[in-house]
């Protein structure tokens, strides 16, 4: 499980665009949001170096919380 600190991520478009960020890398992640505490809980098999990435790139800076 990767716990990820998203600081950008402040509405419900945003969770969408994260989770579709992660679920372009591995379609049998689970994502799961907490914008209260602007957090993401990812169970995937791909890489967290990968998956920062991609969040990255999509505008969401990811940090390990
Ligand atoms: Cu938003």
């Amino acid at each position: 499980m990767l716990e990820l600190s998203i600081p950008d991520m402040s509405c419900g478009h945003c969770v969408a665009t994260v989770t579709k960020a992660v679920k372009a890398l591995d379609a049998d992640a689970t994502v799961t949001a907490d914008l209260a505490s602007r957090s993401v809980s990812i169970e995937t098999r791909a890489e967290p170096k990968a998956i920062a990435e991609a969040l990255a790139e999509e505008g969401y800076p990811a940090s390990p919380k």
